[in-house]
């Protein structure tokens, strides 16, 4: 599944570039018995199988001693992918992507022994509130989001400061050719090419947006006085 992220878009350039590095490691290498166990019968009884804690901090411990030498490697934050764990956003991605390191742990399928999240990771986070069969899409959704983040990494057409949830803000609707479409024009403003009037709309068009589909944003949004009487003006009209 990681391959995928590695071997083409962005990333592919940014790793080309040494700007940074992925590694898989799979706990089964860390096992020491012939079939190379990594889970087990959950103590108590109940449905499915447990990770072992012995091959995930074996495996995290190899991980680190490899790394301890290298810049910035102390304090690596070690990562649980949990449905438990804090909600994954925007900030969240910020602050990650300023390590010079990031361990994450996924388990598939199965829970994973207690004694890894209190004595092994350092955070648990979860990508959201909905099941998923196992960590690592959620592993590649926040390594996906903490790299963007990484100086250099987009270029310098895109800028992730711009980002919707880095302002706090959804986008504005984006329109491209032609003008007209089955009937359907392009707002007049975008045809104008009048400069500062488009950096207007767009802004006006990103609050209204955000205001009608998640309002609850705009309490974090660095808003000016005027767009805050935008928002008031159209709350009070309903
Ligand atoms: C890690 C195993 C599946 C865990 C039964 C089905 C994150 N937002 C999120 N939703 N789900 C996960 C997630 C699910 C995982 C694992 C993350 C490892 N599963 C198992 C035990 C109980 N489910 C997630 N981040």
């Amino acid at each position: 599944m990681f391959q995928s992220m590695v071997s083409d878009g962005i990333f592919k350039r940014a790793i080309d570039r040494r700007l940074v590095s992925i590694n898989t490691h799979n706990i089964r290498d860390y096992t020491h018995d012939k079939h190379h166990t990594v889970d087990d019968y959950p103590y108590g009884g109940g449905a499915g199988m447990v990770l072992k804690p012995e091959p995930i901090f074996e495996t995290v411990e190899a991980i680190l001693a490899d790394t301890s030498g290298k810049d910035g490697a102390k304090g690596t934050p070690i990562i649980l992918l949990t449905p438990q764990g804090r909600l994954f956003s925007q900030q969240i991605a910020l602050e990650l992507s300023k390590n010079s390191h990031l361990i994450l742990i996924c388990g598939h399928y199965e829970g994973v022994d207690e004694r890894v999240r209190e004595h092994l990771a350092t955070d648990e986070i979860s990508i959201g509130d909905y099941v998923l069969s196992g960590g690592e899409l959620a592993a590649m959704v926040v390594v996906e989001a903490a790299i963007r983040l990484v100086p250099g990494v987009l270029g310098s057409a895109a800028s992730p400061i711009d980002d919707s949830h880095a302002t706090g803000l959804l986008e504005y609707p984006q329109y491209t050719r032609p003008p007209e479409y089955r009937g359907w024009g392009v707002p007049e403003v975008l045809l104008s090419g009048n400069h500062a009037r488009v950096a207007r709309w767009h802004r006006e068009q990103a609050v209204i947006r955000t205001l009608e589909r998640r309002p609850e944003l705009l309490a974090k949004a660095n808003l000016s006085s005027a767009e805050r009487e935008i928002v008031d003006r159209r709350q009070q009209s309903k």
